[in-house]
C-alpha cells in the first residue's frame, strides 16, 4: 500500500515575513542576515536578490559586492519562530504524523487523512491556501509517495507552486532527475557522479548493489534505492521533550561547593545553546540541578518557582544539593523542566547568560 507524504517548504521565508511586515521592501532586492562589516552572512534573500546570484550562507560582504543596492536586516528570531508555530498549527488540523524539519520545512504524512476525500493534492492546495489567507506567505509543496520524492518536488515549482508525483509515475520521473538533484548528494558527490559519467538517476540504475557498495561504501545501499525512487524512512513525529538538561563528569572531583558553583556559567550556557537551538521551545516550569559525589551517591533538587534560567537560582539549588552530602562532588547536571503543551512565548534566555 503506497504511502502519501507532503513536503511544505516556505517560500524565501525570513525575507518573505519582513516583506509582509513592511511592504516597502517588497519591490527591492532584500536579505536577512549580518552585517557585511561585520564579518555577517546572508540567511536567505528574496526572489529579486537571488537574481543577482545572493544566495544563503553566502558572506554579507559578497553579496553586497554582487547588488551594490541591496537592503540587509537583522533576524528576528521571535518573529520566525511565531510564523513557524502558525504554519505548524494549520498542518495540525489536517494530521498529528508531522516532522519538521527546521522553522519553514515539514513532512506531512497524510495516508490515512480523510479531508479532501483523501486527496493528497487537494490537502496540499488547501493548506497552502491556507497558509496565505491566514499568515500572507506562500509556501511550496511537493506530494509524493515518499519523503524523498515530496522533497525533490516541491523545489520543482517554486514559489507558491505544488507538483504531485503520483506512484504510477515514479519510474519515469525518477529517470530523468539529475544526481545533483538528490538531496544529501552535495558537490563533491556531484562531481564525482559526473566524472564517472552518472548525469541522471538512470545512469546510476546501470549499477549493481555491489557496484554501488564498493564505489560508495556505506551511503551506496541508499544511494541505490534513492535513484530508483525508493525511500522508505518514514515520517518522524517529533516529541517535544518535558525536560532538558545536561551534565559533565569531571576528571578531578571538585572539592567543595565554591568549585561546584564555578562551573555554572560553563554548564548554563551549553543548556541555554540547546534550547536556543529548539525551533519552538516550551516555556521553563522549574529548574533543577543533579549532583553526584565521590561515593557515588546522586542527589537532585527541584524548583517549580523558578521560571527563568538565572545562574542564582541553580547556585542556590546546587548549595542546597551539595550540602546534603557535603563531600567531593564528581558530576553536576543542570536542567529545566519544560511544559510540551503550552505555547505561550519562549522566555529570552540569552538575557541570563
Ligand atoms: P530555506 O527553506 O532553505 O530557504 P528559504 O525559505 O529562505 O527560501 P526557499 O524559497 O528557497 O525555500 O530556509 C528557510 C529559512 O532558514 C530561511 O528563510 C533562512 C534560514 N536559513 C539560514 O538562516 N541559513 C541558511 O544557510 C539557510 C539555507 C536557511
Ligand atoms: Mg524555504
Amino acid at each position: 500500500m503506497s504511502r502519501k507524504i507532503i513536503h511544505i517548504d516556505m517560500d524565501c521565508f525570513y525575507a518573505a515575513i519582513e516583506m509582509r511586515e513592511d511592504p516597502s521592501l517588497r519591490d527591492v532586492p532584500l536579505a536577512v542576515g549580518g552585517h557585511p562589516d561585520r564579518r555577517g552572512v546572508i540567511a536567505t534573500a528574496n526572489y529579486r536578490a537571488r537574481r543577482f546570484g545572493i544566495q544563503s550562507a553566502m558572506p554579507s560582504k559578497t553579496a553586497c559586492r554582487l547588488c551594490p543596492q541591496l537592503i540587509i536586516i537583522p533576524t528576528r528570531m521571535a518573529l520566525y519562530r511565531q510564523e513557524s508555530r502558525r504554519i505548524r498549527q494549520i498542518f495540525a488540523d489536517y494530521t498529528d504524523r508531522i516532522e519538521p524539519l527546521s522553522l519553514d520545512e515539514a513532512y506531512l504524512d497524510v495516508t490515512d487523512v480523510d479531508a479532501c476525500e483523501g486527496s493528497a493534492t487537494l490537502i496540499a492546495e488547501q493548506i497552502r491556501r491556507r497558509i496565505h489567507d491566514e499568515t500572507g506567505l506562500t509556501a511550496s509543496a511537493g506530494v509524493a509517495p515518499n519523503k524523498f520524492l515530496a522533497k525533490v518536488a516541491s523545489d520543482l515549482d517554486k514559489p507558491d507552486g505544488r507538483t504531485t508525483i503520483a506512484p504510477r509515475q515514479v519510474d519515469e520521473f525518477i529517470r530523468e532527475l539529475p544526481v545533483a538533484d538528490i538531496p544529501g548528494v552535495g558537490e563533491v558527490t556531484t562531481e564525482k557522479l559526473h566524472r564517472l559519467g552518472f548525469r541522471t538517476c538512470a545512469d546510476l540504475q546501470q549499477l549493481t548493489i555491489n557496484e554501488m557498495l564498493r564505489r560508495f561504501g556505506n551511503r551506496g545501499r541508499r544511494l541505490y534505492d534513492l535513484c530508483r525512487g525508493v525511500d522508505d524512512r518514514p515520517v518522524k513525529v517529533e516529541r517535544i521533550p518535558k525536560s532538558i538538561s545536561v551534565e559533565t563528569t569531571y576528571n578531578e572531583d571538585l572539592p567543595d561547593a565554591d568549585s561546584c558553583v564555578s562551573k555554572i556559567p560553563g554548564l548554563l550556557e551549553e543548556l541555554t545553546d540547546r534550547y536556543d537551538r529548539r525551533d519552538d521551545p516550551p516555556p521553563v516550569r522549574g529548574l533543577f540541578v543533579k549532583v553526584k559525589f565521590d561515593d557515588f551517591r546522586q542527589t537532585t533538587l527541584e524548583r517549580s518557582e523558578y521560571t527563568e534560567p538565572a545562574p542564582d537560582s541553580y547556585e542556590t539549588l546546587m548549595r542546597q544539593a551539595i550540602d546534603r552530602h557535603d563531600r567531593p562532588v564528581r558530576l553536576l547536571g543542570l536542567g529545566m523542566r519544560l511544559d510540551p503543551d503550552a505555547h505561550s512565548a519562549p522566555v529570552q534566555l540569552h538575557l541570563f547568560r
